[in-house]
């Protein structure tokens, strides 16, 4: 048999003939903040990124979320008292920043193959008064066993200043090196920073939403991302409509699912999903 493929890999630029991969916003970032960035998190599994939102874009998120936190949550996971917005990006234009904010994609850039995707996007309100949340990791629902590099890496996000007693996420500081292992409750750490700051760490590594013993809501913004080979938590190529991609920037476009993990992962009825994007492809 003749072939003048002699790899799949061969054909990586096909599909994406059309719409060539975009540059990631994360490039603009100083190299140097990026690989520090990278160092405190592959030795502590979680780094704190600082003052990354101003004021005024912190009121904006909590306009924009408030009449939107309308319910509880189902379980003991999502929390009794805790209230979750899912679908973001179909709600509300003032959490994109949080979705593709530069400093976090240079880590991403740095972490996962070209493509990576958004796996989650949402809002959680934890409410005085309740419990903390069940430890566990973001990536343990796949299948590949510990220990292992991370499948992903998630953004938590003050909207709230975070305070020891008011919810704030607790992590177990090195777990996301360990194996088999299950952390105990006394490891808890919870994450103290600023509003406008946001923790970033590992798929790999123990955390959860701190017992709120204050008598204030905190506020939070979680975005998660995973490698583009796997499949998101939401499904958002089913549940962002047409509209909301146009709406949101190249970058996130491109973690929706608007791009090609080569050579054919993501293709649209054997074409670049971008195609759906196009004027004459508005009936589909
Ligand atoms: O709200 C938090 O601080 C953490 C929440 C969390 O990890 C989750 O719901 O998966």
């Amino acid at each position: 048999m003749s072939t003048d493929v002699s790899s799949l890999m061969d054909l990586g630029g096909d599909l994406a003939g059309t719409y060539r991969r975009t540059a990631s916003s994360g490039a603009s970032i100083d190299a140097a903040v990026s690989e520090a960035d990278l160092a405190a998190l592959q030795r502590d599994g979680y780094v704190i990124l600082p003052d990354l939102l101003t004021p005024a874009e912190l009121g904006e998120i909590r306009d924009a979320v408030a009449p939107l936190l309308d319910r509880h949550g189902r379980n003991g996971f999502e929390g009794r008292m805790t209230q979750r917005v899912y679908s973001v990006l179909n709600k509300t234009r003032s959490c994109d920043r949080i979705a593709d904010h530069p400093r976090v994609l240079a880590l991403l850039d740095r972490l996962f193959l070209p493509n990576y995707l958004l796996s989650m996007l949402q809002v959680i309100n934890i409410l005085p008064g309740e419990r903390a949340q069940l430890l566990h990791t973001d990536d343990g629902f796949y299948p590949p066993p510990r220990p292992r590099a991370a499948l992903g890496a998630a953004t938590i996000w003050a909207i709230d200043d975070f305070t020891a007693d008011n919810g704030a996420t607790d992590i177990i500081l090195g777990s996301h090196l360990w194996g088999q292992r299950t952390p105990a409750e006394t490891e808890r750490e919870p994450v103290v920073m600023e509003a406008g700051s946001c923790v970033f760490f590992l798929s790999t590594l123990w955390h959860g939403g701190g017992a709120n013993r204050s008598a204030a809501p905190r506020l939070a913004v979680t975005a998660q991302y995973c490698e583009p080979w796997l499949r998101p938590q939401e499904a958002f190529t089913l549940s962002t409509t047409r509209d909301t991609v146009r709406a949101v920037s190249e970058d996130i476009r491109r973690m929706l699912g608007y791009s090609i993990h080569p050579p054919f992962i993501g293709q649209v009825d054997g074409m670049h999903p971008k195609r759906l994007l196009e004027p004459r492809a508005q009936a589909l």
